[in-house]
């Protein structure tokens, strides 16, 4: 039985019970119905918009007062001040439209079916659907092929020439479909020039250019193959009579030519796009372009096997089980759940497509929530937590790509904005790399307005990158000036609190707000310790990058002298690490951000061997945020458990992920996971599915620590939970390049074996003991018994 699969025994109502597939540039959410079938369409390049001018050179001038006004104590009035820092929204990612099957196109359809089953298997990454109606069983096979770059649809039938279907194409954007030929349907399309977000629009929201110029062309076109049955163009349909088999291919394609290019003026013509991946996915059997798919998807996905054992729960549709998680014994769902975060992954971000947004590439809105854009002080960074430890670190690609497009654009906001070298990203972006504050130049809330950390903190995974890679040229050419820039930028930003320390001013803790003892809640001070914190992070690694590479020691000296005048972390009266610079922490507040915990997680500054007095610090704010949250908060919580090495709460955090949302919810606050097991914020944001594959595997295998003499520590079950005593995991990634396979019995390690890429020590820590390793490139070690494997690495 493949236990790697999630199926249902209902046609998809709605949108977060359909399945997602994709090739990390085109998506689709497949339904499943019976009398239609439904694929909502995406494509990762369709945006709205167009590269704009979002710098403001008022912002200056402002930073002064709000700096003044900081520094004279008259907080309110900083925060009030700090909006004119502000420039315009960023632009959404938009739906492509949706293809329609319409199997009553001839005859009505029964509509009760018997034998329904739909499912999406994740070791082939292809949907399957099948029913039993009017005595006929009907299947469907659809997948997303990366190497053909198009989406396969199969569809059979046991009675010969039982199917009938028409086919047709929408976009809820400007465009029509109309038929090339008589097998092919061409949507051609465009975006607007503008959308306001939800939540803050004027009068005309979405606006399209009169004159058709502006804005992103697109195109989308469905061939229809239906071997001995008869295909038609009918208007705008195609309509196939009595086939035994039929496949359908999709290509589609925008018109975007670069973040700095108009894709209406200056665009591709995406026609021939579509056509090229069309004549040549036509040319290929079916079979052979189903074998190239999961050839090319299983060298990804195959890399990681987990098992965490499997009950009779399995037996059970995933929804059902879903609903059952919290009181049944299911492991396999966690387990299930964690390679499902690796094949969004893979389906969402491949080498040369866009990063995974805040939906991944699954959007059916033309205005989703939070412009379904980079949000950076959490949500796309959390998207990527999974990727190099969970071994897919080419689909860490994307997200370093659009550092560099960024970190140009965020070079001129540096400039015009404050007046300073290096280059900022603030806290959105999206595919025209917006760098500068959004608000609408003062409509919006300091809270998540004012905070030029995004930069900074996206660096920590051109780090993280070369950390598990070892790849010293990408370090030279393309990370190091990254890192030296957004490290020029802080240290220009950074000033002196009069009291010896550098500190940022203004500063905020994303998305939260202090009170001052008049009962005021603001979000605008001084040094803010996730502020603190980013910076530690980025000085350390631009140092180290530095030392590796052999250059900038006068840079390095500066980065090293205030690293050290960085104000430090401080302890409040609850025991808590304190989020502001002043004791202000609420121990009643529930905020989902839990920032000022970054150096535990995804930072690794606080440690219990390094720092114990603030990592307990750390774990009691933690304790006083509670075990609730929004889903990405909780994919958060489970990682900073793991690092604070209480598997049972890991779990916890896990187990409360796990809860069944079903889409009807009100309360935008509390998450959970949808019956198609996308994360739900709600609504659907996908960075909490990558948190939580992050969080299982920060719970089995831990690498941010090197020993005293710099020795690479791999902890090995660090945060190992009650409810999973035996397991094995296989083909983990370790900082300084190593993969990791481990067996476990009874809580207790049975088998431990290494890959060692780079060569060079290790130290291998189990529990208490520890001990080092010394490994040649290339060369594997196995270790078995849980006590002979401190023995046998000793000698
Ligand atoms: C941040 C979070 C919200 C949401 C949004 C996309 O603003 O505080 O909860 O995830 O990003």
């Amino acid at each position: 039985m493949n236990l790697w699969r999630l199926w249902y025994e209902r046609p998809a109502e709605r949108w977060v019970e359909a399945l997602p597939i994709g090739n990390g540039r085109l998506g689709a959410m497949v339904f499943g119905g019976i009398a239609q079938e439904h694929l909502q369409l995406n494509e990762d390049t369709l945006w709205a918009g167009g590269p704009g001018e979002w710098n403001n050179p008022e912002a200056h001038a402002a930073l002064l007062r709000v700096r003044e006004a900081l520094f004279r104590g008259n907080f309110a009035h900083a925060n009030e001040l700090s909006r004119q820092m502000q420039g315009p929204f960023t632009q959404p990612y938009l739906t492509l439209g949706d293809l329609y099957l319409d199997f009553d196109y001839a005859t009505p359809v029964a509509a009760a079916a018997s034998g329904y089953h739909r499912e999406l298997d994740l070791l082939r990454a292809v949907t399957l659907t099948r029913y039993t109606a009017g005595g006929v069983t009907y299947t469907r096979e659809i997948f997303a092929s990366h190497p053909a770059q198009i989406i396969a649809i199969r569809l059979t039938c046991d009675r010969p020439g039982g199917l009938t279907f028409a086919v047709h194409i929408e976009t809820p954007l400007r465009g029509q479909a109309s038929p090339l030929d008589a097998t092919t349907l061409a949507l051609r399309g465009k975006a607007p020039k503008h959308v306001d977000p939800g939540g803050h629009e004027g009068e005309d929201p979405i606006r399209y250019d009169p004159l058709g110029g502006e804005g992103m062309d697109f195109e989308a076109r469905v061939r229809v193959l239906a071997g001995t049955g008869e295909v038609r163009a009918e208007g705008e349909l195609l309509v196939v009579t009595g086939a035994d088999e039929a496949v359908l291919l999709l290509a589609a394609a925008t018109s975007f030519n670069g973040f700095r290019t108009s894709p209406g003026l200056q665009g591709r013509d995406p026609a021939p796009i579509c056509a090229a991946c069309l004549e040549a996915a036509a040319a290929t059997a079916y079979d052979a372009l189903l074998q190239a798919h999961i050839a090319d998807y299983q060298a990804l996905f195959q890399r990681v096997d987990l098992d965490l054992g499997a009950t009779d729960a399995v037996k059970r549709p995933t929804d059902r089980r879903l609903a059952h998680f919290a009181a049944d014994n299911d492991p396999q769902l966690a387990a299930l759940f964690f390679q499902f975060g690796r094949y969004l992954l893979i389906a969402s971000s491949r080498p040369g497509t866009q990063p995974a947004n805040l939906q991944g590439i699954w959007n059916d809105m033309v205005q989703p929530p939070w412009n379904s854009n980079y949000t950076i002080n959490i949500n796309t960074e959390m998207n990527y937590w999974p990727a190099e430890l969970c071994n897919l670190s080419e689909c860490h690609e994307p997200l370093l790509q659009m550092l560099e497009e960024l970190a140009e654009n965020g070079r001129v906001t540096a400039v015009v904005n404050y007046g300073l070298p290096g280059w900022v990203a603030h806290h959105n972006s999206d595919l025209w790399r917006q760098s500068a504050p959004v608000g609408n130049y003062g409509q919006g809330d300091p809270v998540w307005a004012m905070w030029p950390m995004g930069g900074a903190w996206l660096c920590q995974h051109i780090w993280e990158h070369f950390a598990f890679t070892g790849d010293v040229d990408f370090l030279r050419e393309r990370g190091y000036p990254l890192l030296r820039g957004a490290a020029q930028f802080a240290l220009g930003w950074l000033v002196e609190d009069g009291h010896g320390h550098l500190v940022t001013a203004p500063a905020t803790s994303p998305e939260n707000q202090y009170r001052l003892p008049n009962g005021e809640r603001l979000a605008v001070s001084i040094g803010s310790t996730m502020d603190m914190a980013i910076l530690w992070d980025l000085f350390t690694h631009t140092i180290s990058a530095s030392e590796v590479l052999g250059v900038d020691a006068p840079f390095r000296e500066t980065l090293t002298v205030a690293r050290e005048r960085l104000l430090p972390y401080q302890v409040g009266q609850h025991g808590q690490l304190q989020e502001w610079s002043r004791d202000w922490d609420d121990p009643d507040d529930h905020h989902r951000h839990v920032s000022h915990l970054f150096g535990v997680y995804p930072g690794r500054q606080l440690t219990p061997e390094e720092t114990p007095e603030l990592l307990r610090a750390a774990q009691r704010s933690l304790e006083l945020r509670g075990d609730g949250g929004t889903g990405w908060s909780m994919g958060w919580k489970i990682n900073l458990w793991a690092r604070l090495r209480d598997g049972d709460h890991a779990y916890r955090m896990l187990r409360n992920m796990l809860q069944l949302v079903d889409g009807s919810e009100t309360n935008y606050l509390r998450g959970g996971t949808y019956p198609n097991l996308f994360d739900a914020h709600p609504p659907f944001q996908i960075d909490g599915n990558f948190g939580a594959t992050a969080g299982i595997a920060e719970m089995l295998l831990q690498s941010h620590r090197t020993t005293q003499e710099g020795v690479r520590v791999l902890h090995l079950l660090p945060a190992l939970p009650s409810a999973w005593p035996d397991g094995r995991i296989s083909g983990l990634r370790g900082r300084g390049g190593f993969e990791v396979a481990l067996a476990w019995q009874n809580g207790a390690l049975t088998e431990v074996k290494l890959l060692s890429m780079l060569g060079g020590p290790c130290c291998l820590q189990i529990g208490e003991h520890s001990v080092v390793l010394h490994t040649t490139a290339g060369a594997g070690y196995r270790l078995d018994g849980a006590l002979s494997i401190l023995e046998a690495a000793a000698s």
